[in-house]
């Protein structure tokens, strides 16, 4: 199939919800066009997530300087739930980090553009390597416990979980961190789609109830719904205010969303964690979106 990555590039600054939902549809079109390219990789939660991410790098919350990716008081974005790359690079490019053309390389030979990203591939906007799931977020606590308690500086640290990562027993091991050393400098994002690789959350290992979990590990917890432009902001901005006022207290935020959002055939099912369209169902998803 040949497929074309239409170069544009978003400004980072407060949007209302429509303008917001153009940016989302068009980095879900590149997440369908890179996959059924490269014949691999995850649709399910890049999709699910793809109105997370619009917020997040559109809507004035992240500072990143596309001219100068590495410039010191940059705000960090560390991806946990390294297997749902694509909506990252798909974000990445069309915020102008790097050339949209370099989607087509997702996942081949020597790619920037790693299956889960990689850190020392020198992609701009890939602040760690992820994928071993519960590492990402317990680096990203790292750093922001760096930047609060040496540095002393105002730089925000943001990482998304899946909830089925939740799982894993380091994430709570960090959230205890991220309270103990008050990270007010840190959010945690969840995607709370209710599916993972092999079914239902609770059929698999149940982390409900996941606000009382974060709230009991001392988080400022927000609890939205992930396909609404307006209630993610007024989550990101519990954050903002929490860095901004120092209050001590990390935030979480936990985003309930649909994995494989926007296609219809995918919506919902955990079949589509890990799974990329074939050629008639890339054509059916880019028609729909
Ligand atoms: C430590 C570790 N164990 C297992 C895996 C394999 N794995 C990759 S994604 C995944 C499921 C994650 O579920 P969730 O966080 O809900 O992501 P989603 O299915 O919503 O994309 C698993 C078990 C891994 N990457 N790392």
């Amino acid at each position: 199939m040949n497929v074309e990555f239409e170069q544009i590039s978003f400004e980072n600054k407060r949007k209302s919800s429509k303008e917001l939902s153009v940016i989302a549809r068009e980095i879900r079109r590149d997440i369908i066009k890179m996959l059924v390219t490269a014949g691999s990789g995850h649709s399910g939660g890049p999709l699910g997530s793809s109105d997370i991410f619009t917020t997040l790098y559109f809507n004035g919350n992240m500072s990143f300087d596309k001219h100068n990716p590495l410039y010191e008081h940059r705000d960090r974005f560390v991806l946990s739930a390294g297997h749902m790359c694509p909506v990252l690079y798909a974000t990445l490019a069309n915020a102008g980090m790097f050339p949209k053309a370099e989607l087509a390389t997702l996942r081949k030979y020597n790619t920037r553009l790693q299956g889960h990203p990689g850190r020392d591939m020198g992609l701009p906007g890939i602040e760690t390597s992820s994928g071993s799931l519960g590492q990402g977020f317990s680096i990203a606590v790292g750093m922001a416990m760096s930047d609060k308690l040496l540095d002393k500086t105002e730089k925000k640290v943001y990482s998304l979980t899946g909830d089925g990562e939740l799982q894993e027993g380091s994430i709570w091991e960090a959230a205890m961190s991220a309270s103990h050393f008050k990270l007010d400098n840190f959010c945690w994002i969840i995607d709370n789609n209710d599916c993972q690789i092999d079914g239902r959350i609770k059929d698999v290992m149940d982390v409900y109830p996941i606000d009382e979990k974060c709230r009991a590990f001392g988080f400022d917890t927000v609890v939205c719904d992930g396909h609404n432009f307006e209630e993610l902001q007024a989550a990101f901005d519990v954050f903002l205010n929490n860095q901004k006022n120092k209050t001590g207290r990390p935030t979480a935020i936990i985003a309930k969303t649909f994995m494989g959002h926007g296609v219809s055939f995918m919506e919902d099912s955990y079949k589509w964690h890990g799974m990329p369209p074939n050629e008639t169902q890339a054509i059916q998803a880019l028609e729909e979106l």
